[in-house]
């Protein structure tokens, strides 16, 4: 998993409506619109939790230590899926303690290898990873009209890679996947009966539905860009080269923690 940087977050909080607009005009769904599709819940039943579910983000000082900006931007993303929201004072232990203190019903954190949402009323616990994944495919979905018998190429078969062929089989998509490591795409072939695409460049002529689920920059490159490409790239950093970029930005869903924190909430309210 690619450790986030302040630089990449500081912005988050000011430019949520313009990233929300953008998302609605990409793949005709709001932020909370994907997050309750990937969670399989309604948004009125988002909305209607927000009022009776506050939330605490802890920052947490463990391993390589908070990351600047990472707690607000997580609350800010929080609170823009309508939820009162609150980053503790305190940090680990104590900031749980003062999070509980303060009312909170569902709680953020995160360590170096764990970013959990926990619902501690209804004892659930939410992964980043697999709200990733299912966040990511739902815009995925959005953006294609639907995936049901549609052929989607998975790049990477780590934790959010083997979480979205999970979710692309539950909707009847064809996947394949690709990854460096050619152990991790046959333990996928073997459990999801997925096909295996040993050379990427070579897939990416042939795909033209991604999911970049890896943390390998500039793999997708402009001669691998169609007119009917579309792409939703949770990796960090984007695996595009700029030029790729510039040909498929407006088919093209990617961001460093929105999607996976709103799914989060919207699974943990369940
Ligand atoms: C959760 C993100 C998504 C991609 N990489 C993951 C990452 O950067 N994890 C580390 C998060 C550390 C947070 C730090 C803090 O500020 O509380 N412990």
């Amino acid at each position: 998993m690619t450790r986030l940087t302040s630089e990449s977050l500081v912005g988050i909080n000011k430019e949520l409506d313009e990233y929300n607009m953008e998302l609605l005009r990409k793949t005709g769904c709001t932020l909370r619109g994907i997050a309750s599709r990937a969670a399989g819940v309604a948004e009125t039943e988002v909305r209607d939790a927000s009022s009776s579910a506050p939330v605490a983000v802890i920052p947490i000082t463990s391993g390589e230590g908070i990351i600047g900006h990472f707690s607000q931007a997580v609350q800010s993303i929080v609170s823009y899926i309508g939820f009162a929201s609150f980053v503790t004072r305190e940090h680990d232990v104590a900031g749980l303690a003062e999070g509980i203190r303060e009312g909170a019903k569902i709680v953020f954190l995160a360590d170096d290898n764990c970013f959990v949402a926990m619902n501690l009323s209804h004892r659930l616990v939410v992964d980043n990873a697999e709200a990733t994944a299912r966040g990511y495919v739902a815009a995925l979905e959005c953006l294609a009209g639907g995936l049901y018998s549609r052929d989607v190429l998975v790049i990477g078969a780590g934790q959010v890679g083997r979480s979205a062929v999970c979710t692309l089989k539950k909707l009847g998509a064809k996947v394949a996947v690709f990854d460096i490591n050619q152990a991790k795409t046959e333990i996928l072939l073997r459990e999801y009966g997925v096909l295996k695409e040993e050379n990427l460049a070579e897939a990416l002529q042939r795909y033209a539905i991604l999911l970049d689920a890896s943390p390998a920059a500039e793999i997708i490159q402009a001669e691998h860009i169609k007119a009917n490409t579309i792409i939703a790239a949770c990796g960090i950093p984007l695996g595009l080269s700029t030029e790729a970029y510039s040909l498929v930005k407006d088919r093209l869903v990617h961001d460093p923690l929105q999607i996976g924190v709103a799914t989060m909430l919207a699974m943990a309210v369940k």
